[in-house]
């Protein structure tokens, strides 16, 4: 098989910093001359990513396992381009993926069994940089927005999910960032972990939760 590019995630709590962090290292990247695209979810430009857009908002109401299923949809509308860009050796950097979706969703109650189900078979991530910051953290750098689960008593629920999932998964592919340091320190590390990624890898891509 020849070389494709490597499916970079990056996760983390609210005011990790991660927006960031991400233009961060779609900067480096660039600067290396590597091919990258950056993706965000929710991709809030699609049809279906308006009406999750529209609900994170507080502008309407929807049941716990709809929102789910859209967020969900919300990937699967983009992982075939995910795909295609892998393939053609662009490394693809994604602020939020399926853990986002299964961290947020387990947070409010449902299990997490049936939060991860839609997304089995997604592309997977070959690298997941998890941004950590503890609630007193995120506290002083000025407290969290005005979205619908931008509160401290969420964040500390969607925390303890995170934790779970990172010790459920391989430690290779998930690296957890302490992201209470200053911006460049983060920043640095960041570059560390991901550089020997961004070189291209030969095998397949893999499949999330198979
Ligand atoms: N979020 C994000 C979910 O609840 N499920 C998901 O699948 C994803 C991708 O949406 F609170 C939540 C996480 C966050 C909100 O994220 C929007 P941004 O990064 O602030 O746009």
């Amino acid at each position: 098989m020849s070389t494709r590019g490597a499916f970079i995630v990056v996760e983390g709590l609210d005011r990790a910093g991660k927006t960031t962090q991400v233009s961060a290292l779609q900067t480096r990247l660039e600067n290396e001359g590597i091919l990258c695209k950056l993706l965000k979810f929710p991709d809030r430009t699609t049809a279906i990513g308006q009406m999750i857009d529209s609900y994170l908002r507080s502008q309407s109401e929807l049941d716990d396992r709809a929102i789910h299923l859209l967020f969900s949809a919300n990937r699967w509308e983009l992982a075939s381009t995910i795909e295609k860009l892998l393939a053609a050796g662009t490394t693809v950097i994604c602020d939020r993926y399926a853990f986002s979706g299964v961290a947020f969703s387990a947070a409010k109650g449902l299990t997490f069994e049936w939060c991860r189900s839609p997304d089995v078979s997604l592309p997977a991530p070959d690298l997941t940089l998890f941004l950590d910051i503890t609630p007193e953290a995120a506290r002083s750098r000025g407290g969290y927005g005005e979205e619908r689960y931008e509160k401290e008593e969420m964040q500390r629920k969607v925390r303890e999910v995170f934790r779970r999932i990172s010790s459920e998964l391989d430690e290779a592919s998930w690296v957890t960032i302490d992201a209470g340091r200053d911006l460049d320190t983060v920043a640095d590390e960041i570059w560390s972990v991901s550089r020997p990624f961004t070189k291209g890898l030969s095998i397949p891509i893999q499949r999330l939760w198979m």
